[in-house]
């Protein structure tokens, strides 16, 4: 029996010890100890050769028994498991992206209640990115050119597309722009087709580098419409359809590439659309956002719609005078993990946590309500909350919770259905325990709502948006190389630590790191996404620029569907042109240290299919089968031009990303010798510090 572990062995941040030993005292059980009662865990389902896909079994894979019933061996049955991971990620992103789209659609019918179109700038770009006209042709005249080619370049001419600089709709005489009303509509239906696309490819491959795009039909790992992906992941994974674990995998690549570029890329282009494109916005994380004399409403889950409303609602002078009638100086509203990076960069509304603080922030005592949706909210919600007087409420028609209630959100009544959460917050006011409430006084300034639209601003300025400025840096040395630090975080390891030190170490060496959901805010609690990180945390070039232009050394871009923005911020480095052709020529490397979800899976594949190499802190339940181990983490290097790694140590996370970063750089040929021995010597100097 190994020794308990203490709060101090499962958490970094101050915010959590102290909740966790709180916990403990008041007796009430979380995710740490749980996960400790459960113990290792299975190792058939660790290795991924438990079977349970028809009724012959379950099998599992041991030495005395190689093969299940029908045969398949363990290099069959752990690819048919990872494939059905990654189809399962793609479908919970996806799925979130075609709600968005569908509400995009009754904004453009008229139904769309009480939303309506934010950035209509982002609407006529993201028209144009997928070849829709912003402006009808009056009879009779020619437009001046096809926009698909515009946008995409001309494939067959080698050229890569242009990020859309401009939008304005050509106003010349025999031109007229469409209403937004209508570029709505159109886009909607294009956003749709890729769902239901059945033959040919997804549009969205367009966007990524021609090159790229080259290797993927290569391959045949182009996806056709999101959903029938989706639908074939699970259809060749059933018993006795696809035995080659090569061939699995390709199956994976390609189902993650219909989430990446398909339906997360749609899920970001359309929630910027709807609920404005993100821009750096200051505010603060951790538990000590919670604030003792308001009513404290947490948002939790993954779908803006909802909190959008809430955001407005909660600043409503009916909201603000129920909340004084109860003696509470307002309404309070935070956010736990994706929603909360949604609301925090369009918004600037606080985080209170990511994943691991979902029920810790309940164990503060300080909590009325906390609204869950889909994705990420532990079961476990309710039983927590009863030990104190916190109400949870479920709103989405898919994803509800026994002893939650279940108040479902609907579009057209969005704002009433807002308020009537709110005033049940109000009302649960009263009801907290003044000897249960301890918030920790904990929280750190981030800056959040690096869009790449944001990026492109800060580097080129308004009129001559690029990414030059960073190509430049990153051709001369002074930034390294890009780092995706990206995923969750899990309760088998320690809160936040591997993300936090692979971070620091990596801007130490002046690498640039680009981060989303639950990673982004275990660095913001860290005080690692401000400027003045910059200037105390990052190496002496890194910082150079960084002061240059203004930014943190860690940028945050946004939720988990939001990694589409890091895929579209490595395509324009591509298209700046200097540093190859394809994003498998990028010194980048991405890293999931501590996921957790299936939809880490997914991200992590399609990253790697996009010829991205990814780091992951702990490995996919494939160990059980070295041939599909080696494959992954070897094989796919030929195919794709990048592959995993299992990393579990950080120190060897950090010295693989670096020397992997090095060796992109030398294959560039950005990488002068002499420069090089001085850039160590550098290194050195800041290490020495
Ligand atoms: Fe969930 Fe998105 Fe993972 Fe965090 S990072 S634990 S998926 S909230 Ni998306
Ligand atoms: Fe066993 Fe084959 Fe059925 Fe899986 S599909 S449970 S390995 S018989």
């Amino acid at each position: 029996m190994p020794p308990l572990r203490t709060p101090q062995d499962k958490a970094i941040d101050p915010a959590s010890i102290a909740m966790l030993e709180k916990a403990a005292a008041d007796g009430v059980p979380d995710a740490f100890a749980r996960a400790d009662a459960q113990g290792k865990g299975c190792t058939f389902g660790t290795d991924g050769v438990c079977c349970r896909l028809c009724h012959m079994g379950p099998c599992r894979i041991t030495a005395k028994s190689p093969l299940g019933v029908c045969g398949a061996n363990a290099d069959t049955i752990a690819a048919r498991n990872l494939l059905r991971e990654v189809a399962a990620g793609a479908a919970a992103h996806s799925d979130h992206g075609r709600s968005l789209v569908l509400l995009l659609k009754a904004i453009a019918e008229g139904r769309g209640g009480d939303y309506q179109i934010k950035d209509e700038h982002r609407l006529r770009t993201a028209a144009l990115e997928w070849g829709i006209d912003i402006a009808e042709e009056d009879a009779g005249t020619r437009g001046c050119g096809d926009a698909e080619t515009r946008r995409h370049g001309d494939a067959a001419k080698g050229e890569s597309p242009r990020p859309p600089l401009s939008a304005s709709p050509r106003q010349s005489a025999g031109v007229t722009p469409l209403a937004p009303r209508e570029i709505a509509a159109r886009l909607a239906a294009v956003f749709l087709s890729e769902f239901s696309l059945q033959e040919g490819k997804l549009k969205t491959l367009s966007l990524a580098p021609v090159q790229r795009q080259g290797v993927w039909d290569r391959h045949g790992l182009s996806p056709s419409g999101i959903d029938r992906s989706i639908v074939e992941a699970l259809h060749r994974t059933h018993m006795g359809v696809d035995h080659d674990y090569h061939n699995l995998v390709h199956g994976a690549l390609k189902t993650a590439l219909a989430d990446g570029w398909g339906g997360s890329m749609i899920a970001t282009t359309v929630s910027d659309i709807l609920f404005g494109t993100p821009e750096p916005v200051r505010w603060y994380a951790n538990l000590g956002v919670l604030e003792a004399r308001k009513v404290n409403v947490l948002v939790h889950g993954h779908e803006p719609a909802l909190t959008e409303i809430l955001v407005a609602a909660t600043r409503d002078p009916e909201i603000v005078a129920a909340a004084r009638a109860v003696g509470a100086d307002g309404v309070n509203l935070a956010g736990i993990c994706c929603t909360a990076n949604e609301v925090l960069m369009r918004h600037g509304v606080p985080v209170a946590g990511n994943f691991l603080q979902q029920e810790l922030a309940i164990v503060t005592g300080a909590v009325e309500l906390m609204i869950t949706d889909v994705q990420c909210c532990m079961a476990s919600l309710p039983s927590v909350a009863r030990c104190y007087h916190t109400q949870i409420v479920t709103t989405n028609p898919i994803a509800r919770n026994l002893g939650a209630e279940h108040i479902e959100f609907n579009e057209h009544s969005a704002l009433a259905c807002a308020k009537t959460i709110l005033h049940k917050a109000i009302a649960n006011y009263p009801r907290r325990d003044p000897r249960k409430v301890a918030i920790p006084d904990v929280k750190h300034p981030l800056v959040a709502g690096f869009s790449n639209e944001t990026i492109l601003n800060m580097l080129g300025g308004t009129f001559r948006r690029s990414f030059r400025p960073l190509n430049d840096a990153i051709i001369t040395g002074r930034i390294r190389g890009i780092a995706g630090i990206v995923g969750c975080i899990n309760v088998r390891g320690r809160m936040d630590d591997y993300i936090v030190r692979l971070t620091r170490e990596l801007i130490k060496r002046n690498v640039l790191v680009l981060q989303t959901g639950c990673a982004a805010v275990a660095c913001g609690k860290q005080g690692l996404l401000t400027p003045e990180a910059a200037l105390e945390q990052a190496g002496p070039s890194l910082r150079e620029v960084c002061e240059a232009v203004g930014i943190p050394p860690v940028l945050h871009m946004g939720s988990c569907v939001d990694n589409s923005r890091i895929l579209m911020a490595a395509t324009y480095v591509v298209q700046e042109g200097g540093l190859g052709n394809d994003l498998s020529q990028l010194p980048a490397i991405g890293a999931a240290p501590e996921w957790m979800s299936e939809k880490a899976v997914a991200i992590a594949h399609y990253f790697v299919a996009s010829g991205v190499d990814v780091v992951l802190g702990r490995p996919f339940h494939t160990l059980g089968s070295e041939a599909l181990t080696q494959y992954l983490c070897e094989g796919l290097q030929e195919l794709v031009g990048a592959r995993f790694h299992y990393i579990a140590d950080v120190d060897q996370a950090i010295e693989t990303m670096c020397a992997h970063i090095e060796r992109k750089r030398d294959a560039l040929g950005i990488n002068r010798k002499a420069e090089r021995k001085l850039y160590d010597m550098k290194d050195r100097r800041a290490l020495d510090v």
